[in-house]
């Protein structure tokens, strides 16, 4: 990684989806992904799994799959204006705070003034997508052997 590099890979990519276990039949008996991660997030009002290959390398980005928790979800809110979909892309970083003081510096708004929790305990932060040309990013520090 080269010192300029704010970001280590794509972390994952995150459907929208209004059943999680319709989700899971979809994205496994038709499209041949394994579920390797399932989890509440309270917090974030979702209900998620993370897919991948069997031999999942961890560069290899992941799918999440997100189902609303109850009808104040962020989830449930996209779902209503825009149907089932793509709602974010997650950068992987390795220094949370530092990127995200480097992105404010740069005139980007996240979300939180500090990371909340996301999948396996991560930290995670989100920049607004009216800065970042119309996408919702994420940006995760895994835990350590995540
Ligand atoms: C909203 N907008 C989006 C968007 N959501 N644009 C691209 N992608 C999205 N997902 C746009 C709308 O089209 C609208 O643009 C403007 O942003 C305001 O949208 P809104 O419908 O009024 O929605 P807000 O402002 O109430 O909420 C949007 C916001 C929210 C991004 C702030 O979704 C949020 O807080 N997201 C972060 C948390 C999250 O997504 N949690 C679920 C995943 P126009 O032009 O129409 O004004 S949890 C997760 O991911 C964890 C478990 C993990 O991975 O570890």
């Amino acid at each position: 990684m080269n010192n300029d590099d704010l970001f280590i890979c794509i972390d994952h990519v995150g459907l929208a989806v209004p059943d999680l276990d319709e989700a899971i039949k979809f994205h496994t008996e038709v499209m041949g992904w394994r579920v390797l991660h399932r989890e509440t997030n309270e917090e974030q009002g979702v209900e998620e799994a993370m897919i991948g290959t069997g031999d999942q390398l961890p560069e290899n980005a992941q799918i999440q799959l997100l189902a609303p928790l109850n009808e104040n979800s962020t989830i449930a809110k996209f779902l209503a204006k825009n149907g089932p979909g793509m709602q974010q892309l997650c950068y992987r970083v390795a220094d949370i705070d530092a990127v995200c003081a480097t992105l404010r510096e740069r005139g980007v708004r996240l979300l939180y003034p500090e990371p909340k929790t996301g999948t396996g305990g991560a930290r995670i932060n989100f920049a607004h997508p009216k800065d970042t040309g119309g996408v919702l990013l994420e940006l995760t520090q895994p835990v350590a052997g995540h």
